[in-house]
């Protein structure tokens, strides 16, 4: 790699689109582009916790559906660096729009890994967000959240304040008309919005290549007009770095930036998926190598920043952190069936009553039980 104080960018791509990274797979880095992010070595060791304990939250969770103790789940495993990378850029003044596979930017934010549980357990209470926490709640139909980040951005630039919004959507999402309408107007109005895409390669089974013909997505930035970045998506300081950039022109009255994280979805889409329908194993095993954790563990490693007995500790912490909230989880009352039907409108129109006659005359005749399937 060149000396220099800048991230690596290459500009191979047919419009010139700069693609960002400054670890390699083996976490080898320019110390002074490293210095250059402005991170502290305890900021370094603190977004590696936060990945560290993601994946095994990720793991936990993943198992817990296995064995009947969570209603589904969207695992995020292999996206830690592109959601915690971006997460620890944000300021608590901005605006963050999650999707359903964001859990690590939401904890980050404030939220707590029980909340994630509880709503992946069925209980709405999970997406209560916290007064002095500027999270949205999760938004499940693709992209609509995109809509939302510029509307937000856009008010408070009425309003004179220096914050900016965050959205996170994956690559399916940029097929949506939101994906267009958002950008449109976030460019038009000029307002603060990051779009933030983690390219995982795959929208359920649709691989990237059948989603787009576009070579790159952030190349789409071009046609409203807007900078557009890709980045290496499992390199947390390219991920810091360019969100980080992205966000400051957004607060200053610089307008919006789509950046595209390159990364992989390690796992399955969610709990109802079968990934060995429509990958290979070669080509999991060969994304396994660019693992964002492992690639910032041997970058620590090799600054003399993290030993083995370093690595041992956090484990042990991060699965006992992890094994407390599942217990916590566990503990919470049941919540009553018929919650389904309170809470989308102030006053029930007459269908969902009708339905929920319906299920209460089922629940009478079967003594409670709910059907099986
Ligand atoms: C409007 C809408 N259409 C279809 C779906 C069903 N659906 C759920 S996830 C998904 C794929 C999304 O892929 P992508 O945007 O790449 O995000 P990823 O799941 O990979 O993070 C689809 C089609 C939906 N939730 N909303």
């Amino acid at each position: 790699m060149a000396k220099t104080t800048k991230p690596q960018v290459n500009s191979n791509n047919k419009y010139g689109i700069p693609y960002v990274q400054v670890l390699d797979v083996e976490g080898n880095a320019e110390p002074m582009v490293v210095a250059s992010l402005g991170l502290k070595s305890e900021d370094i060791k603190k977004m590696y916790r936060w990945m560290v304990t993601a994946r095994i939250f990720d793991e936990r969770a993943l198992a817990l559906q296995r064995q009947g103790r969570l209603g589904t789940y969207a695992p995020l495993s292999g996206q830690e660096a592109c959601q915690v990378g971006s997460g620890y850029a944000l300021k608590p003044e901005d605006w963050m729009f999650p999707s359903y596979r964001e859990h690590a930017a939401q904890v980050i934010r404030g939220q707590r890994w029980l909340d994630v549980l509880t709503y992946w357990g069925g209980n709405e209470e999970g997406n209560r967000v916290p007064e002095n926490v500027n999270n949205f709640t999760i938004s499940i139909p693709i992209a609509t959240q995109m809509c939302h980040a510029t509307g937000t951005a856009w008010a408070m630039k009425i309003r004179g304040q220096k914050a900016a919004t965050i959205v996170y959507f994956g690559d399916g999402a940029t097929s949506e008309g939101d994906f267009h309408e958002g950008l449109n107007f976030a460019a038009v109005f000029q307002t603060g919005t990051v779009f933030f895409c983690q390219n995982n390669q795959y929208a359920i089974s649709v691989p990237r290549a059948k989603q787009t013909h576009s070579e790159t997505i952030a190349q789409k930035a071009i046609a409203y007009g807007i900078p557009g970045v890709q980045v290496d998506g499992n390199d947390i300081f390219a991920v810091y770095q360019a969100t980080k950039e992205a966000l400051e022109r957004g607060r200053n009255g610089g307008g919006p930036t789509l950046i595209e994280a390159v990364t992989y979805r390690m796992s399955q889409h969610t709990t109802a998926d079968d990934w060995t329908r429509y990958r290979s194993k070669e080509e999991v095993e060969e994304w396994k190598k660019k693992d964002p954790i492992l690639r910032l563990r041997l970058h620590m490693q090799k600054q003399n920043m993290w030993s083995d007995a370093d690595e041992q500790r956090l484990q042990e912490e991060a699965k006992a952190e992890i094994a407390q909230v599942v217990q916590q989880y566990e503990a919470l009352p049941q919540r009553d069936v018929e919650d389904i039907f309170k809470y989308v409108y102030a006053e029930m129109p007459w269908n969902l009553k009708e339905q929920l006659a319906e299920l209460r005359e089922y629940l009478n005749e079967h003594g409670g039980d709910l059907p099986k399937e």
